[in-house]
């Protein structure tokens, strides 16, 4: 039997703030699970940290324009203080460029290097030879070779969906520079995870059938596949140096470095305080510890094959017991993604919810995407803010508050003898901890927590059905006993709840005077004793009104429309004349129709921050064309009168809802604005340009 269970929740990259997704999938079911845990008086630590290293801190860096140290000082801050206003109880939360994470990190992979644990190959990778760096998938960019579209990044064409690899790429260049690319040979080092492959069959696929189907289906098809070796290293100028002589520019992979972060951070934590929480090897090394890692979907193979291959490299740690992984959430019927900022952020959700957190907490898990892909929609959070935790849930309690305030004087009133329909009533919930212990041992937090509300429900029902406020005009005895099992129904609610809602338990408590929680109370009808008084009443949820609904809804909107105008932008900076057959250069410029026009209107599109629209003579009749330059000219109008030149024979398109019937030409100056290129005497409009 397991003594302590240890909770690790994925480490998020510190390249941007935390969303809804990242919440619903992976911290809100680790925070339920670490609380409950907790509260059934369960030794439990809850493991957590910001994932520092990688390219992707690197490229939003680059981005940004700022070093990848300050990328990651301000994410983390912002990461680590959202999730703490949320309530995700972590023990520890650290973060892998800490001191104490090299230190370990680079020991890890020093054992298995001295112990001969991996292999070293040399192979040829993309090179910048004028920046004399390696690159990795995602900073090389060239053409698809399938569908042709140019842009295409080292490991997917997002045109077309293609997987690729770099080298399938066509004319591959560094997506910073432009350079264009050769090979050189690199050496790395390899977990042969070939070696492990029997191993692994073992222990999931016979020992593990009880992990959620989409865990251990996808374990199953990569063992089915067989396993290869896998680089442990990269050629980068950012993670821990790889502590070998001769490995100059080489850093441990992220995948490599990350999960060690579980231990790192433990450790720190455990040096910290061991009175409080004993050695870090008791919570990594005994086997009456039980190791449970909550991860989305796309991180399963790295917690169940090659985390667990490197724990048993090393040989004395133990292994994950589960792994209960997530599946997406969705926004809106679209897929939640950073670079298009489609997305509910969770500090500008503190900002427009403030005090709300219970709220996006409960529908998120009421929604939680655990069996399959889930989507989040603002019309489903303010229904069930509305019809559950108001409607329902804060109008018991309320309604059990305020009529023992106003019959009772604000005291538990003394139950006079149950009737049928109590007994009924109270045999309706007698169960409620048996039945949230068996979904939340088995990871069913969605159904654990209807499970939670359905205690509201039958509270709910009960008041309504009995009608106190009626019975107290002629039967005062009656109308004690109603209210005290309703307030002992109110007490459940604060302990069951407690896991999914912290703050609102709290606060329930506080109305009740309720000092503790103790789960093993959960079900019991003597939680409060006759004449206990009761605290101030308050609203423990509030009604969503439609505005601030539709102001979500807008900024989305808002969002979309700019993803679009943007996605054409891409597709215009990409066009070439159709009808262009030749493959000489002269003959590609001849057939574009270059002309000069003066404008005679020129206004910032509604609702987009990219677009201009021109109003232009160009002596054929005029036309209008949007121009993605808005930000390279605040004040649009001193365009207003100028000669430029544009393209005649572009396909006309939509965007936002405007007609562009061409292109206007402009130029990059050195601060990286765009300047509209004119003429340098007045020429006739519709004029050719050649
Ligand atoms: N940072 C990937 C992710 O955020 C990665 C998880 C590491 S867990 C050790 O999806
Ligand atoms: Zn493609």
């Amino acid at each position: 039997m397991f003594k302590r269970t240890l909770v690790t929740s994925a480490l998020p990259y510190a390249n941007g703030p935390v969303h809804i997704g990242h919440l619903a999938g992976v911290y809100i079911p680790a925070d339920i699970y670490s609380r409950y845990l907790r509260l059934k008086g369960q030794e439990v630590l809850f493991v957590g940290g910001s994932d520092e290293h990688g390219v992707p801190v690197t490229i939003r860096a680059r981005k940004e324009g700022i070093t990848t140290q300050e990328v990651v000082d301000r994410y983390h801050t912002l990461i680590r203080d959202s999730f703490k206003e949320f309530g995700i109880s972590f023990d520890v939360y650290s973060r892998t460029t800490s001191a104490i994470h090299h230190q370990f990190a680079s020991d890890y992979f020093r054992k298995l290097y001295d112990e001969g644990k991996f292999i070293e190959q040399t192979t040829e990778q993309f090179f910048d030879p004028e920046t004399q760096e390696f690159l990795t998938d995602r900073n090389i960019k060239g053409e698809c070779p399938r569908c042709h579209a140019q842009g295409a990044y080292g490991d997917q064409c997002e045109k077309c969906g293609a997987t690729l690899s770099p080298d399938e790429l066509i004319n591959p260049y560094n997506t910073v520079n432009g350079n264009p690319l050769t090979k050189k040979a690199t050496s790395h080092w390899y977990l042969p995870l070939d070696q492990y492959q029997s191993w692994l069959e073992n222990w999931i696929l016979e020992n593990h059938k009880e992990w959620r189907p989409n865990v251990y289906g996808q374990c199953k098809s990569w063992l089915d596949g067989g396993l290869k070796p896998r680089a442990v290293t990269r050629d980068l100028d950012w993670g821990i140096p790889v502590p070998v002589e001769g490995a100059d520019g080489k850093v441990l992979y992220v995948w490599f470095d990350a999960p060690i972060g579980y231990i790192s951070n433990t450790k720190e934590l455990c040096d910290a305080q061991p009175d409080k929480y004993g050695k870090w090897e008791t919570w990594w090394k005994d086997p009456e510890t039980r190791l449970i890692h909550f991860i989305g979907k796309d991180n399963i193979v790295f917690h169940c094959i090659v985390f667990p291959s490197m724990l048993k490299a090393d040989g004395s740690y133990i292994l994950p017991d589960n792994v209960p992984s997530n599946e997406f959430l969705n926004l809106e019927g679209d897929k939640i993604s950073t670079s298009r900022n489609w997305a509910v952020w969770l500090n500008e959700y503190l900002v427009d919810f403030p005090g709300k957190q219970d709220v996006l907490r409960y529908v998120l898990t009421a929604n939680a995407p655990e069996t399959k892909d889930n989507d989040f929609t603002w019309a489903d959070f303010q229904a069930r803010n509305n019809n559950e935790l108001v409607a329902i849930y804060g109008n018991f309690v309320n309604r059990a508050l305020v009529l023992t305030n106003k019959y009772f004087g604000g005291k538990v009133p003394t139950c006079h003898g149950l009737n049928e329909y109590d007994e009924a009533t109270i045999a309706e919930f007698k169960d409620v901890q048996k039945n949230l212990e068996d979904l939340l041992d088995n990871f069913r937090f969605r159904d654990a927590q209807k499970e939670a509300m359905n205690l509201a429900r039958i509270g709910n029902k009960y008041l309504a059905d009995t009608e106190p406020w009626k019975l107290a005009k002629t039967d005062m005895e009656r109308t004690a006993t109603i209210l005290n099992l309703a307030l002992q129904i109110a007490a459940n609610l604060s302990i069951a709840f407690e896991p999914f809602l912290p703050f609102s338990s709290a606060k329930l408590r506080e109305m009740l005077h309720m000092p503790e929680v103790n789960w093993e109370h959960l079900g019991s009808t003597n939680l409060l004793e006759d004449g206990h008084e009761l605290g101030q009443v308050s609203l423990l949820f509030e009604k969503m009104e439609d505005e601030v609904i539709q102001k979500q809804l807008d900024r989305l909107a808002r969002i979309k429309a700019e993803n679009e105008a943007k996605a054409k932008e891409e597709e215009l900076k990409n066009w070439k004349p159709a009808e262009v057959k030749s493959d000489t250069n002269i003959d590609e410029f001849d057939k574009t129709d270059i002309r000069v026009a003066t404008v005679l209107e020129c206004t910032n599109v509604k609702k987009s921050e990219r677009l201009l629209q021109f109003k232009l003579d160009d002596g054929i009749g005029g036309r209008t064309i949007l121009s993605g330059i808005a930000q390279s000219y605040p004040d649009p109008s001193v365009l207003v009168g100028k000669q430029v030149l544009f393209i005649a024979n572009f396909p006309p398109r939509k965007m936002m809802g405007i007609e562009s019937q061409g292109m206007i030409l402009s130029a990059v100056n050195a601060d990286g604005k765009l300047v509209v290129t004119t003429v340098s005497a007045p020429v006739q409009n519709g004029a050719q340009v050649g």
